[in-house]
């Protein structure tokens, strides 16, 4: 029974499981939202199917791990904190190469891009450090980890990156501000997260809150909201065409 259960058994879901709820949904907006930017690539121009196709692999990873915590929530009922961190180290690093792409236009060099990519793993690792290792000190590693954030926040905002999206323009520098506000806004979404799961000062903030649920919300808006603004600047820019399916 316990060995088949595992392969031939759907695990039943509690009417008020609200996270086994938001992880089944994620799973399933993650794999839509992942066949609508694979199938929709070759409409576009050729300088914008690499970011179409990164937006694509941004949630076909994450509808990938969802599967898996989806199950792992089911059987085991606690965080798969180790599943979520993979997805994370592999899908926020791409969202990275999606300013770089963006900004290519405008003559972005790769640097801009590596910076931001290790500022992101930095935010993660000790963002984990946090979570599953050392988690008397989580406010400690949630700081490093926050430090990290506004630093990859003051680029995009103020730095480099702005002033390249300047010299764009047009629909790349709109598009540029979107994705702003989605890394102010929708990433400090995580940071909540965090502080609702993990034991510190700030306890009791957020404790009618649960850390998965949160998490799962800010991945939807995020990924697939993210992707939906390179779509539309790859509309915007190139036009899109229905011929050249
Ligand atoms: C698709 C997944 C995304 C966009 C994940 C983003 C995750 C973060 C911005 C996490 C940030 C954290 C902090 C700023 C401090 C506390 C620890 C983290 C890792 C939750």
């Amino acid at each position: 029974m316990s060995l088949f259960s595992n392969f031939s058994l759907v695990t039943k879901m509690a009417t008020d499981d609200y996270v086994g709820f938001t992880f089944f949904v994620g799973c399933m907006a993650m794999m839509a939202a992942s066949a609508f930017f694979f199938l929709s690539m070759n409409h576009f121009d050729k300088k914008w199917r690499v970011s179409i196709l990164v937006s694509g692999l941004i949630t076909f990873i994450a509808a990938v791990h969802y599967w898996y915590m989806r199950d792992y929530w089911a059987v085991n009922m606690e965080s798969p904190t180790f599943f979520r961190y993979v997805d994370w180290i592999l899908t926020v690093p791409l969202m990275c190469v999606e300013f770089f792409l963006i900004l290519r236009v405008a003559g972005a060099k790769k640097s801009l891009m590596w910076n931001l990519i290790f500022l992101s793993v930095i935010m993660l690792v000790t963002g984990y450090f946090g979570e599953a290792v050392f988690r008397d000190q989580a406010w400690l590693w949630g700081l490093i980890s926050g430090i990290a954030y506004f630093i990859i926040v003051y680029i995009i905002w103020f730095g480099s990156a702005k002033k390249l999206a300047e010299n764009a323009g047009g629909a790349v520098l709109s598009a540029h501000k979107t994705l702003c506000w989605f890394v102010l806004v929708g990433w400090a979404i995580y940071p909540l997260g965090y502080m609702a799961g993990t034991p510190g000062w700030y306890e009791g903030w957020f404790s009618g809150l649960n850390m998965d649920v949160i998490y799962n919300i800010g991945d939807a808006i995020n990924k697939i909201g993210f992707g939906l603004v390179v779509y539309n600047l790859a509309v915007n820019a190139s036009g899109y065409s229905s011929e050249k399916a």
